[in-house]
């Protein structure tokens, strides 16, 4: 039991503590019928939580769906989907293989969901507005092929919108920043930091959760992954970027935040993965994560903003 939050929790060898009621959301709690629920995108407004899902259909490929919780634990999902692949001109040819792990960001009085677009010519980064969670307006298709993992940042830097993103170049996987004047038009793209040879996150990496104000700078959660013999192992670790310029990077954590260790997070769809897309802070600084576990489910894992900093605070 953790004294700050009141909530079971795990004590763990991870800095993010499992919520003892994982997963919070599973196939079973979506009213239709599908493969699975995972990579949900969470925000709170209100005192009230909402899940952005990214639920797999049977047939194959992802769409969008909303759950509602009173204590970012217990979920009801809305009926009907929320956002489907489109079916019209000029979006319906990118999100021909379906749409993918969201990230809710509000930007001034914009809230924001960037996710990832699938077609025959791979992914692309694309952004939507909301105002009702209901109805989703595409904004842009706003990357080339070979880009995904697109986060925004909640304030706009030096007069621009900022994103993190992961293009491809080369089979290297890494984070670069891009700005935009209108959300439409991206450029003055910069390499921010890769996989690091040895560690936990040598193979590929990419932003998780849209970025968070700290005193030290922006914390960026991302996750990182490491190739083994059976497959990459998705785990979820921190950076802190420069406020001004968060193409510099401040700091790096060694060890993960959260590794794959529980069931729910070794066997699925996609074993040893655990994928943030977004976070809640609470006044009381707890942080929680939501995460797609083995892309079978969705948990939460917490810890007080200051651990999760102190894994990678500038000297
Ligand atoms: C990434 C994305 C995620 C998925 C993860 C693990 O590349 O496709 O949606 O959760 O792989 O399979």
């Amino acid at each position: 039991m953790s004294a700050r939050s009141g909530q079971p929790l795990d004590s763990g060898p991870d800095t993010l503590h499992r919520y003892e009621g994982n997963p919070v959301l599973t196939l079973t709690d979506i009213p239709y019928r599908c493969n699975t629920v995972f990579n949900g995108a969470p925000l709170k407004i209100d005192g009230k939580y909402l899940l952005l899902l990214r639920v797999e259909g049977q047939q194959g490929y992802s769409f969008f769906a909303m759950a509602r919780s009173d204590d970012g634990y217990a979920f009801t999902v809305d009926p009907e989907p929320c956002m489907l692949p489109a079916t019209e001109d000029p979006w319906a040819i990118w999100e021909s293989r379906g749409i993918e792990d969201p990230r809710m960001t509000r930007v001034d009085d914009t809230f924001y969901a960037v996710y990832t677009a699938c077609s025959r010519y791979g992914h692309r980064i694309a952004i939507a507005s909301t105002e009702d969670f209901v109805n989703y307006e595409r904004i842009a298709v706003a990357s080339g092929p070979g880009n995904k993992d697109g986060v925004l940042f909640p304030e706009k830097i030096n007069g621009l919108f900022a994103r993190l993103d992961r293009p491809i170049g080369r089979g290297v996987g890494g984070i670069w920043i891009s700005y935009s004047p209108d959300l439409i038009h991206w450029g003055r793209s910069e390499f921010v930091f890769g996989p690091r040879p040895r560690y936990w996150d040598s193979y590929r990496i990419g932003a998780s959760v849209p970025p968070i104000r700290t005193e030290y700078g922006w914390l960026e959660i991302y996750h990182g992954t490491k190739m083994t013999s059976a497959g990459p192992i998705y785990r979820a670790g921190a950076a802190m970027l420069d406020i001004d310029n968060p193409a510099r990077v401040l700091s790096r954590c060694l060890p993960p935040l959260l590794s794959p260790r529980e069931d729910y997070e070794r066997i699925g769809d996609v074993g040893n993965v655990v994928f943030a897309c977004g976070a809640i802070i609470e006044d009381d600084g707890m942080v929680k994560v939501y995460y797609g576990a083995a892309d079978t489910s969705i948990c939460v894992a917490v810890a007080h903003i200051d651990e999760i900093v102190e894994t990678c605070r500038p000297e």
